[in-house]
Protein backbone atom coordinates (compact mmCIF):
# COMPACT_ATOMS: atom_id res chain seq x y z
CA UNK A 1 0.00 0.00 0.00
CA UNK A 2 1.82 3.47 -1.06
CA UNK A 3 1.27 6.61 0.83
CA UNK A 4 -1.51 8.19 -0.85
CA UNK A 5 -3.74 5.02 -0.59
CA UNK A 6 -2.60 4.92 3.30
CA UNK A 7 -3.87 8.30 3.78
CA UNK A 8 -6.76 8.26 1.85
CA UNK A 9 -8.36 4.80 2.34
CA UNK A 10 -9.01 5.21 5.35
CA UNK A 11 -10.46 8.74 4.98
CA UNK A 12 -12.44 7.11 2.25
CA UNK A 13 -13.55 4.56 4.29
CA UNK A 14 -14.99 7.14 7.18
CA UNK A 15 -16.65 9.41 4.33
CA UNK A 16 -18.13 6.43 2.61
CA UNK A 17 -19.69 4.62 6.10
CA UNK A 18 -20.46 7.62 8.12
CA UNK A 19 -21.91 10.47 5.62
CA UNK A 20 -24.14 9.41 3.41
CA UNK A 21 -24.05 12.74 1.39
CA UNK A 22 -20.63 11.25 0.52
CA UNK A 23 -21.80 8.56 -1.45
CA UNK A 24 -24.80 7.95 -3.47
CA UNK A 25 -26.87 6.09 -1.06
CA UNK A 26 -26.80 2.10 -2.53
CA UNK A 27 -29.62 -0.13 -2.96
CA UNK A 28 -29.45 -3.31 -1.11
CA UNK A 29 -30.38 -6.43 -2.73
CA UNK A 30 -30.60 -9.54 -0.69
CA UNK A 31 -30.55 -12.95 -2.39
CA UNK A 32 -31.71 -15.85 0.07
CA UNK A 33 -31.82 -19.50 -1.49
CA UNK A 34 -33.62 -22.02 0.46
CA UNK A 35 -31.59 -25.71 1.32
CA UNK A 36 -28.60 -25.04 -0.85
CA UNK A 37 -25.57 -25.71 0.55
CA UNK A 38 -21.95 -25.07 -0.74
CA UNK A 39 -21.62 -28.64 -2.29
CA UNK A 40 -24.00 -27.40 -5.51
CA UNK A 41 -22.82 -24.04 -6.20
CA UNK A 42 -19.51 -23.67 -8.23
CA UNK A 43 -16.34 -22.87 -7.01
CA UNK A 44 -16.74 -24.03 -3.66
CA UNK A 45 -15.52 -26.96 -2.39
CA UNK A 46 -15.89 -29.63 -2.49
CA UNK A 47 -15.76 -30.44 -5.83
CA UNK A 48 -19.25 -32.13 -6.15
CA UNK A 49 -21.64 -32.35 -9.04
CA UNK A 50 -22.26 -28.70 -9.63
CA UNK A 51 -25.06 -26.59 -10.74
CA UNK A 52 -25.05 -24.42 -13.87
CA UNK A 53 -25.21 -21.01 -12.62
CA UNK A 54 -23.33 -18.26 -15.30
CA UNK A 55 -25.19 -15.70 -13.48
CA UNK A 56 -23.64 -16.28 -9.92
CA UNK A 57 -20.43 -17.05 -11.51
CA UNK A 58 -20.28 -13.33 -12.79
CA UNK A 59 -21.05 -11.95 -9.37
CA UNK A 60 -18.25 -14.10 -8.44
CA UNK A 61 -16.04 -12.69 -10.86
CA UNK A 62 -17.23 -8.86 -10.18
CA UNK A 63 -17.27 -9.68 -6.14
CA UNK A 64 -16.41 -11.53 -3.42
CA UNK A 65 -16.72 -15.30 -2.23
CA UNK A 66 -17.16 -16.02 1.06
CA UNK A 67 -15.76 -19.46 1.99
CA UNK A 68 -16.51 -18.84 6.09
CA UNK A 69 -20.36 -18.42 6.73
CA UNK A 70 -21.98 -19.99 9.21
CA UNK A 71 -25.97 -19.97 9.16
CA UNK A 72 -28.57 -21.92 11.44
CA UNK A 73 -29.06 -25.79 10.52
CA UNK A 74 -32.71 -24.99 9.44
CA UNK A 75 -34.63 -22.31 7.88
CA UNK A 76 -36.72 -19.59 10.79
CA UNK A 77 -33.74 -19.35 13.08
CA UNK A 78 -31.62 -18.29 10.06
CA UNK A 79 -33.90 -15.62 8.83
CA UNK A 80 -34.75 -14.77 12.44
CA UNK A 81 -30.95 -14.19 13.25
CA UNK A 82 -31.05 -11.68 9.73
CA UNK A 83 -33.63 -9.99 10.70
CA UNK A 84 -32.63 -9.40 14.25
CA UNK A 85 -28.97 -9.85 14.90
CA UNK A 86 -29.38 -11.91 17.49
CA UNK A 87 -28.91 -15.87 18.27
CA UNK A 88 -31.80 -17.79 18.50
CA UNK A 89 -31.80 -18.30 22.27
CA UNK A 90 -32.49 -14.90 22.66
CA UNK A 91 -35.66 -14.39 20.39
CA UNK A 92 -36.64 -17.85 20.83
CA UNK A 93 -36.58 -18.39 17.42
CA UNK A 94 -34.72 -22.01 17.27
CA UNK A 95 -36.79 -24.38 15.34
CA UNK A 96 -39.20 -24.70 12.26
CA UNK A 97 -42.58 -25.06 13.32
CA UNK A 98 -45.42 -23.01 13.02
CA UNK A 99 -44.06 -21.73 16.57
CA UNK A 100 -40.89 -20.36 15.09
CA UNK A 101 -43.23 -16.94 15.51
CA UNK A 102 -40.56 -13.50 16.10
CA UNK A 103 -42.69 -11.61 18.23
CA UNK A 104 -43.42 -7.83 17.44
CA UNK A 105 -41.42 -6.73 19.72
CA UNK A 106 -38.40 -7.34 18.38
CA UNK A 107 -36.70 -4.62 15.99
CA UNK A 108 -36.34 -6.29 12.51
CA UNK A 109 -33.75 -4.95 10.24
CA UNK A 110 -36.73 -3.66 7.98
CA UNK A 111 -37.63 -1.49 10.85
CA UNK A 112 -33.56 -0.28 12.15
CA UNK A 113 -33.09 0.81 8.55
CA UNK A 114 -36.01 2.78 7.79
CA UNK A 115 -35.89 4.59 11.37
CA UNK A 116 -31.99 5.00 11.09
CA UNK A 117 -32.25 6.46 7.10
CA UNK A 118 -34.72 8.45 8.53
CA UNK A 119 -37.24 7.14 6.14
CA UNK A 120 -34.91 7.72 3.35
CA UNK A 121 -34.81 3.53 2.18
CA UNK A 122 -37.93 2.25 1.27
CA UNK A 123 -38.21 -1.73 1.84
CA UNK A 124 -39.72 -4.98 1.15
CA UNK A 125 -39.76 -8.78 1.81
CA UNK A 126 -40.45 -10.76 -1.51
CA UNK A 127 -40.96 -14.48 -1.35
CA UNK A 128 -40.54 -16.54 1.90
CA UNK A 129 -41.42 -15.35 5.55
CA UNK A 130 -41.65 -18.03 7.77
CA UNK A 131 -41.64 -15.82 10.87
CA UNK A 132 -45.04 -16.01 12.46
CA UNK A 133 -48.54 -15.85 11.34
CA UNK A 134 -48.98 -19.37 10.25
CA UNK A 135 -50.99 -22.03 12.20
CA UNK A 136 -54.89 -22.52 11.83
CA UNK A 137 -55.63 -19.48 12.02
CA UNK A 138 -52.91 -17.61 9.81
CA UNK A 139 -52.45 -13.51 10.18
CA UNK A 140 -51.51 -12.22 7.31
CA UNK A 141 -50.53 -9.19 8.40
CA UNK A 142 -48.01 -10.32 10.08
CA UNK A 143 -44.71 -9.15 7.79
CA UNK A 144 -46.55 -5.92 7.50
CA UNK A 145 -47.01 -5.80 11.15
CA UNK A 146 -43.09 -6.58 11.78
CA UNK A 147 -42.01 -3.68 10.12
CA UNK A 148 -41.90 -4.90 6.09
CA UNK A 149 -43.40 -1.90 4.00
CA UNK A 150 -44.20 -4.69 1.07
CA UNK A 151 -44.69 -8.09 1.65
CA UNK A 152 -45.73 -10.19 -1.03
CA UNK A 153 -44.84 -14.27 -0.66
CA UNK A 154 -45.69 -17.42 1.16
CA UNK A 155 -45.97 -17.20 4.80
CA UNK A 156 -44.91 -20.62 6.17
CA UNK A 157 -42.18 -22.87 5.31
CA UNK A 158 -42.40 -24.02 2.18
CA UNK A 159 -45.55 -24.78 -1.09
CA UNK A 160 -46.81 -28.50 -1.48
CA UNK A 161 -46.73 -27.45 -5.08
CA UNK A 162 -44.53 -25.03 -6.88
CA UNK A 163 -47.33 -24.14 -9.37
CA UNK A 164 -50.20 -23.86 -6.97
CA UNK A 165 -50.19 -21.65 -3.69
CA UNK A 166 -51.62 -18.93 -1.53
CA UNK A 167 -49.30 -15.72 -2.16
CA UNK A 168 -49.86 -13.53 -0.13
CA UNK A 169 -49.51 -9.44 -1.21
CA UNK A 170 -50.00 -7.17 2.02
CA UNK A 171 -52.02 -8.75 3.78
CA UNK A 172 -54.36 -10.52 1.11
CA UNK A 173 -54.05 -14.07 0.11
CA UNK A 174 -54.95 -15.61 -3.43
CA UNK A 175 -54.09 -18.67 -4.52
CA UNK A 176 -52.13 -18.66 -7.54
CA UNK A 177 -51.11 -20.94 -9.89
CA UNK A 178 -47.03 -19.08 -11.73
CA UNK A 179 -44.30 -20.97 -11.29
CA UNK A 180 -43.24 -20.01 -7.87
CA UNK A 181 -39.85 -18.67 -8.34
CA UNK A 182 -40.90 -16.83 -11.58
CA UNK A 183 -43.60 -15.18 -9.37
CA UNK A 184 -41.56 -14.19 -6.57
CA UNK A 185 -38.63 -12.24 -9.61
CA UNK A 186 -41.53 -10.88 -11.09
CA UNK A 187 -42.75 -9.25 -7.91
CA UNK A 188 -39.32 -7.80 -7.28
CA UNK A 189 -38.85 -6.42 -10.43
CA UNK A 190 -42.25 -4.93 -10.02
CA UNK A 191 -41.15 -3.27 -6.90
CA UNK A 192 -37.74 -2.08 -7.72
CA UNK A 193 -39.31 -0.18 -10.53
CA UNK A 194 -42.12 1.23 -8.46
CA UNK A 195 -39.45 2.73 -6.13
CA UNK A 196 -38.11 6.30 -6.47
CA UNK A 197 -35.87 6.30 -3.44
CA UNK A 198 -32.88 4.09 -2.17
CA UNK A 199 -34.13 1.03 -1.60
CA UNK A 200 -33.63 -3.00 0.43
CA UNK A 201 -35.15 -5.77 -0.91
CA UNK A 202 -34.73 -8.75 0.45
CA UNK A 203 -35.57 -11.80 -1.76
CA UNK A 204 -36.25 -14.96 -0.01
CA UNK A 205 -36.53 -17.87 -3.10
CA UNK A 206 -38.28 -20.81 -1.70
CA UNK A 207 -36.10 -22.85 -4.47
CA UNK A 208 -34.69 -25.74 -3.35
CA UNK A 209 -36.47 -26.81 -0.92
CA UNK A 210 -38.70 -30.03 -1.16
CA UNK A 211 -40.63 -30.38 -3.13
CA UNK A 212 -38.37 -31.77 -5.65
CA UNK A 213 -39.60 -31.02 -9.03
CA UNK A 214 -38.77 -30.17 -12.85
CA UNK A 215 -38.71 -26.68 -13.31
CA UNK A 216 -40.27 -25.22 -16.65
CA UNK A 217 -37.41 -26.49 -19.50
CA UNK A 218 -36.24 -22.91 -20.34
CA UNK A 219 -35.09 -22.28 -16.60
CA UNK A 220 -32.44 -24.80 -16.89
CA UNK A 221 -29.69 -27.11 -18.14
CA UNK A 222 -30.81 -30.58 -17.25
CA UNK A 223 -32.80 -31.73 -20.18
CA UNK A 224 -35.90 -33.42 -20.09
CA UNK A 225 -36.10 -35.31 -17.54
CA UNK A 226 -39.28 -37.70 -16.34
CA UNK A 227 -41.60 -36.21 -14.21
CA UNK A 228 -43.50 -39.17 -11.99
CA UNK A 229 -42.87 -39.40 -8.64
CA UNK A 230 -40.84 -42.39 -8.78
CA UNK A 231 -37.92 -40.80 -11.23
CA UNK A 232 -37.46 -38.31 -8.89
CA UNK A 233 -37.39 -39.95 -5.94
CA UNK A 234 -34.89 -42.64 -7.53
CA UNK A 235 -33.00 -39.95 -8.90
CA UNK A 236 -33.00 -36.54 -7.28
CA UNK A 237 -29.81 -34.89 -7.87
CA UNK A 238 -30.62 -33.46 -11.62
CA UNK A 239 -33.97 -32.26 -10.49
CA UNK A 240 -32.50 -30.04 -7.40
CA UNK A 241 -29.63 -29.04 -9.65
CA UNK A 242 -32.49 -27.82 -12.03
CA UNK A 243 -34.31 -25.78 -9.24
CA UNK A 244 -31.12 -24.14 -8.68
CA UNK A 245 -30.14 -23.37 -11.87
CA UNK A 246 -34.05 -21.87 -11.79
CA UNK A 247 -33.19 -19.30 -9.54
CA UNK A 248 -29.93 -18.84 -11.50
CA UNK A 249 -31.91 -17.85 -14.58
CA UNK A 250 -34.41 -15.76 -12.93
CA UNK A 251 -31.47 -13.86 -11.31
CA UNK A 252 -30.24 -12.91 -14.44
CA UNK A 253 -33.63 -11.70 -15.90
CA UNK A 254 -34.13 -9.45 -12.37
CA UNK A 255 -30.51 -8.12 -13.15
CA UNK A 256 -31.81 -7.43 -16.84
CA UNK A 257 -35.54 -5.57 -15.95
CA UNK A 258 -33.25 -3.34 -13.28
CA UNK A 259 -32.17 -0.21 -15.28
CA UNK A 260 -28.47 -0.27 -15.39
CA UNK A 261 -27.72 3.20 -13.31
CA UNK A 262 -29.90 1.58 -10.87
CA UNK A 263 -28.16 -2.13 -10.61
CA UNK A 264 -24.77 -0.18 -10.39
CA UNK A 265 -26.02 1.60 -7.40
CA UNK A 266 -27.34 -1.99 -5.72
CA UNK A 267 -25.51 -4.15 -3.50
CA UNK A 268 -26.30 -7.57 -4.27
CA UNK A 269 -25.53 -9.87 -2.05
CA UNK A 270 -26.36 -13.78 -2.28
CA UNK A 271 -26.49 -16.36 0.12
CA UNK A 272 -27.82 -20.03 1.24
CA UNK A 273 -30.49 -20.04 4.31
CA UNK A 274 -29.08 -23.45 5.62
CA UNK A 275 -27.18 -26.78 4.24
CA UNK A 276 -28.19 -29.08 1.47
CA UNK A 277 -31.01 -31.55 2.67
CA UNK A 278 -29.90 -35.30 3.04
CA UNK A 279 -31.91 -36.43 0.03
CA UNK A 280 -29.80 -34.55 -2.35
CA UNK A 281 -26.59 -33.76 -0.23
CA UNK A 282 -23.31 -35.91 -1.73
CA UNK A 283 -20.27 -37.12 -0.17
CA UNK A 284 -18.30 -35.60 1.14
CA UNK A 285 -20.65 -34.49 3.59
CA UNK A 286 -22.84 -37.58 5.01
CA UNK A 287 -26.24 -37.95 4.63
CA UNK A 288 -27.33 -37.09 8.16
CA UNK A 289 -25.29 -34.30 8.83
CA UNK A 290 -26.89 -32.15 5.94
CA UNK A 291 -29.30 -29.73 6.79
CA UNK A 292 -30.95 -29.52 10.42
CA UNK A 293 -27.69 -30.88 11.93
CA UNK A 294 -24.62 -29.19 13.35
CA UNK A 295 -22.27 -30.12 11.11
CA UNK A 296 -20.50 -28.42 8.46
CA UNK A 297 -23.21 -29.61 6.08
CA UNK A 298 -25.95 -27.92 8.09
CA UNK A 299 -24.77 -24.45 8.35
CA UNK A 300 -21.86 -24.05 6.15
CA UNK A 301 -23.54 -22.02 3.33
CA UNK A 302 -22.25 -19.97 0.27
CA UNK A 303 -22.53 -16.58 -0.04
CA UNK A 304 -21.12 -13.68 -2.81
CA UNK A 305 -21.19 -10.07 -2.35
CA UNK A 306 -20.84 -7.61 -5.78
CA UNK A 307 -22.43 -4.40 -7.13
CA UNK A 308 -22.18 -1.15 -5.19
CA UNK A 309 -18.82 -0.16 -3.46
CA UNK A 310 -17.46 -3.64 -3.48
CA UNK A 311 -13.87 -3.12 -4.53
CA UNK A 312 -12.75 -6.29 -4.60
CA UNK A 313 -13.37 -8.02 -8.31
CA UNK A 314 -12.86 -12.21 -7.95
CA UNK A 315 -11.61 -12.55 -4.49
CA UNK A 316 -12.51 -15.01 -1.57
CA UNK A 317 -12.79 -14.05 1.70
CA UNK A 318 -11.97 -16.27 4.93
CA UNK A 319 -12.89 -14.11 7.46
CA UNK A 320 -15.78 -16.05 10.01
CA UNK A 321 -19.22 -14.79 9.07
CA UNK A 322 -22.24 -15.58 11.29
CA UNK A 323 -25.87 -15.27 9.88
CA UNK A 324 -26.32 -12.59 13.18
CA UNK A 325 -24.02 -10.22 10.98
CA UNK A 326 -26.37 -9.38 8.15
CA UNK A 327 -28.20 -7.13 10.12
CA UNK A 328 -25.39 -4.43 11.21
CA UNK A 329 -23.66 -4.83 7.66
CA UNK A 330 -26.50 -4.33 6.09
CA UNK A 331 -27.48 -1.01 8.24
CA UNK A 332 -23.91 0.19 7.52
CA UNK A 333 -24.47 -0.59 3.76
CA UNK A 334 -27.48 2.21 4.11
CA UNK A 335 -24.99 4.71 5.26
CA UNK A 336 -25.54 4.37 9.39
CA UNK A 337 -22.63 3.37 11.59
CA UNK A 338 -23.55 0.15 13.08
CA UNK A 339 -20.35 -1.80 13.76
CA UNK A 340 -21.73 -3.88 16.20
CA UNK A 341 -25.62 -4.50 17.74
CA UNK A 342 -26.47 -7.85 19.70
CA UNK A 343 -24.90 -10.24 18.29
CA UNK A 344 -24.04 -9.00 15.10
CA UNK A 345 -20.78 -7.89 13.64
CA UNK A 346 -20.52 -5.70 10.35
CA UNK A 347 -18.57 -6.75 7.54
CA UNK A 348 -19.47 -4.34 5.27
CA UNK A 349 -15.68 -2.98 5.42
CA UNK A 350 -14.24 -5.91 3.64
CA UNK A 351 -16.40 -5.23 1.29
CA UNK A 352 -14.73 -1.76 0.50
CA UNK A 353 -11.28 -3.36 1.25
CA UNK A 354 -8.91 -6.09 2.64
CA UNK A 355 -9.00 -6.25 6.24
CA UNK A 356 -9.64 -8.08 9.27
CA UNK A 357 -12.81 -9.63 9.94
CA UNK A 358 -14.48 -8.67 13.40
CA UNK A 359 -14.83 -11.94 14.70
CA UNK A 360 -12.48 -15.13 16.44
CA UNK A 361 -15.06 -17.16 17.27
CA UNK A 362 -19.02 -17.56 15.88
CA UNK A 363 -22.29 -19.69 17.21
CA UNK A 364 -24.74 -21.88 15.84
CA UNK A 365 -28.09 -23.52 17.46
CA UNK A 366 -31.09 -25.45 16.62
CA UNK A 367 -33.67 -27.18 18.45
CA UNK A 368 -36.23 -29.06 16.40
CA UNK A 369 -36.69 -31.97 19.09
CA UNK A 370 -34.18 -34.48 17.80
CA UNK A 371 -31.04 -36.13 18.16
CA UNK A 372 -29.25 -33.44 16.66
CA UNK A 373 -30.27 -30.88 18.65
CA UNK A 374 -27.53 -28.61 20.44
CA UNK A 375 -25.20 -25.74 19.60
CA UNK A 376 -21.69 -25.52 18.20
CA UNK A 377 -19.02 -22.59 17.51
CA UNK A 378 -16.00 -22.69 16.07
CA UNK A 379 -12.68 -20.49 15.75
CA UNK A 380 -10.44 -20.46 12.30
CA UNK A 381 -9.04 -23.90 13.02
CA UNK A 382 -11.60 -25.93 15.37
CA UNK A 383 -15.09 -26.49 15.80
CA UNK A 384 -16.63 -27.55 19.23
CA UNK A 385 -20.39 -29.39 19.10
CA UNK A 386 -22.24 -29.78 22.25
CA UNK A 387 -25.27 -32.04 21.74
CA UNK A 388 -28.15 -31.48 24.06
CA UNK A 389 -28.19 -35.79 24.91
CA UNK A 390 -24.83 -34.56 26.54
CA UNK A 391 -22.48 -35.79 23.50
CA UNK A 392 -19.61 -33.24 22.29
CA UNK A 393 -17.41 -33.02 18.92
CA UNK A 394 -13.85 -31.54 18.56
CA UNK A 395 -12.83 -31.33 15.24
CA UNK A 396 -9.49 -29.45 13.60
CA UNK A 397 -11.27 -28.08 10.58
CA UNK A 398 -8.08 -27.47 8.96
CA UNK A 399 -7.03 -30.70 9.06
CA UNK A 400 -10.48 -32.07 8.60
CA UNK A 401 -12.97 -29.82 6.66
CA UNK A 402 -15.63 -32.58 6.90
CA UNK A 403 -15.23 -33.96 10.58
CA UNK A 404 -14.31 -37.29 10.43
CA UNK A 405 -12.34 -37.63 13.26
CA UNK A 406 -13.23 -36.73 16.82
CA UNK A 407 -10.14 -35.07 18.38
CA UNK A 408 -12.16 -36.12 22.15
CA UNK A 409 -11.88 -37.70 24.35
CA UNK A 410 -9.95 -34.32 26.66
CA UNK A 411 -7.38 -36.76 28.17
CA UNK A 412 -5.72 -37.65 24.22
CA UNK A 413 -5.59 -33.57 23.26
CA UNK A 414 -2.56 -31.99 23.32
CA UNK A 415 -2.21 -28.53 24.46
CA UNK A 416 -2.69 -26.44 21.72
CA UNK A 417 -6.03 -28.36 20.84
CA UNK A 418 -6.68 -28.55 24.46
CA UNK A 419 -6.25 -24.49 25.29
CA UNK A 420 -8.67 -24.11 21.77
CA UNK A 421 -11.40 -26.85 23.49
CA UNK A 422 -11.93 -24.78 26.36
CA UNK A 423 -12.32 -21.91 24.74
CA UNK A 424 -14.92 -23.35 22.72
CA UNK A 425 -16.61 -25.63 24.92
CA UNK A 426 -17.21 -22.40 27.18
CA UNK A 427 -18.41 -19.79 24.45
CA UNK A 428 -22.34 -20.07 24.94
CA UNK A 429 -21.05 -19.41 28.58
CA UNK A 430 -19.81 -16.67 27.47
CA UNK A 431 -22.10 -15.16 25.33
CA UNK A 432 -25.46 -16.00 26.61
CA UNK A 433 -25.20 -13.43 29.64
CA UNK A 434 -25.52 -9.74 27.93
CA UNK A 435 -21.95 -9.26 27.74
CA UNK A 436 -20.35 -5.38 28.78
CA UNK A 437 -20.58 -4.10 25.33
CA UNK A 438 -23.61 -5.20 24.76
CA UNK A 439 -25.02 -4.00 27.85
CA UNK A 440 -23.73 -0.50 26.54
CA UNK A 441 -25.67 -1.08 23.16
CA UNK A 442 -29.35 -1.91 25.05
CA UNK A 443 -29.00 0.46 27.66
CA UNK A 444 -32.08 1.29 28.32
CA UNK A 445 -35.68 -0.01 28.82
CA UNK A 446 -38.95 1.84 28.05
CA UNK A 447 -42.45 0.80 29.67
CA UNK A 448 -45.34 0.88 29.72
CA UNK A 449 -45.49 -0.37 26.32
CA UNK A 450 -48.45 0.73 24.84
CA UNK A 451 -47.82 3.98 26.70
CA UNK A 452 -49.62 6.65 27.31
CA UNK A 453 -49.17 10.58 28.63
CA UNK A 454 -46.17 9.25 29.76
CA UNK A 455 -43.15 7.34 28.34
CA UNK A 456 -40.58 5.93 31.32
CA UNK A 457 -37.21 5.36 30.57
CA UNK A 458 -34.99 3.10 32.72
CA UNK A 459 -31.06 3.17 31.74
CA UNK A 460 -29.14 0.14 32.53
CA UNK A 461 -25.78 2.02 32.12
CA UNK A 462 -26.42 5.50 32.87
CA UNK A 463 -24.29 8.03 30.91
CA UNK A 464 -25.80 11.08 30.10
CA UNK A 465 -26.66 11.53 26.08
CA UNK A 466 -29.31 12.38 24.33
CA UNK A 467 -32.78 10.50 23.44
CA UNK A 468 -34.75 10.81 19.91
CA UNK A 469 -38.31 9.93 19.14
CA UNK A 470 -39.27 9.10 15.80
CA UNK A 471 -42.90 8.47 14.10
CA UNK A 472 -43.01 5.73 11.46
CA UNK A 473 -42.31 7.35 8.60
CA UNK A 474 -38.92 8.12 10.55
CA UNK A 475 -39.99 11.97 11.33
CA UNK A 476 -38.20 13.23 14.33
CA UNK A 477 -41.11 13.68 16.50
CA UNK A 478 -38.89 14.67 19.48
CA UNK A 479 -35.71 14.68 21.42
CA UNK A 480 -34.15 15.67 24.70
CA UNK A 481 -31.47 14.91 26.97
CA UNK A 482 -31.87 12.10 29.35
CA UNK A 483 -30.73 13.12 32.39
CA UNK A 484 -30.97 10.84 35.27
CA UNK A 485 -31.41 6.74 35.19
CA UNK A 486 -34.91 7.33 35.43
CA UNK A 487 -36.70 9.53 32.68
CA UNK A 488 -40.48 10.02 32.64
CA UNK A 489 -40.66 11.54 28.75
CA UNK A 490 -44.19 13.10 28.55
CA UNK A 491 -45.29 12.16 25.20
CA UNK A 492 -48.99 13.30 25.65
CA UNK A 493 -48.50 15.41 22.47
CA UNK A 494 -48.02 12.52 20.22
CA UNK A 495 -50.89 11.08 18.38
CA UNK A 496 -51.72 7.71 18.98
CA UNK A 497 -49.69 5.30 16.69
CA UNK A 498 -46.10 3.72 16.12
CA UNK A 499 -43.07 5.05 16.99
CA UNK A 500 -39.41 4.23 17.82
CA UNK A 501 -36.86 5.60 20.39
CA UNK A 502 -33.42 5.65 20.16
CA UNK A 503 -30.49 6.26 22.74
CA UNK A 504 -27.51 5.65 21.50
CA UNK A 505 -27.00 3.03 19.19
CA UNK A 506 -30.51 1.32 20.24
CA UNK A 507 -34.02 1.44 19.23
CA UNK A 508 -37.31 0.55 20.83
CA UNK A 509 -40.33 0.43 19.13
CA UNK A 510 -43.41 1.70 21.53
CA UNK A 511 -47.29 1.98 20.80
CA UNK A 512 -48.87 5.59 22.22
CA UNK A 513 -52.22 5.10 22.86
CA1 LIG B 1 -34.03 -23.58 4.47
Amino acid sequence: MNFLTKILLPLFTILFFTNSIFAQQPNILLIIVDDIGVGPIPNYEPNSTKANMPHLEAMMDEGITFDNVWSNPVCAPSRANMLTGKHGFRTNVLNATDLATLSQDETTLHEYIEQSSNGTYSNSLIGKWHLGGTGMNPDYDYPNDSGIEYFGGIMGGGVSDYNDYDLVINGQANTTTDYITTKFTDLAIDWINDQNQPWFCWLAYNAAHTPLHLPPTNLHTQGNLPTDATSIANNPLPYFLAMIESIDFEMGRLFDNIPPSELENTVIIFVGDNGTSQAVIELPFPANRGKGSLYQGGVHVPMVVSGAGVNRANEREDALISFSDMFSTMVELTGTPLSQIHDSYSFAPLLAAQGDGQRDCMYTEVSSGGNSDGWAARDETYKYIKLDNGGQRFYNLIDDPYETDNLLPVGTLNATDLAAYEKLSNHFDVISPVSDLEKEMIGFKIFPNPAGDNLFLEMENFEKQYFYIFDISGKEMKRGEVTFENETISINDLNAGMYFIQVGGEVKKFVKE
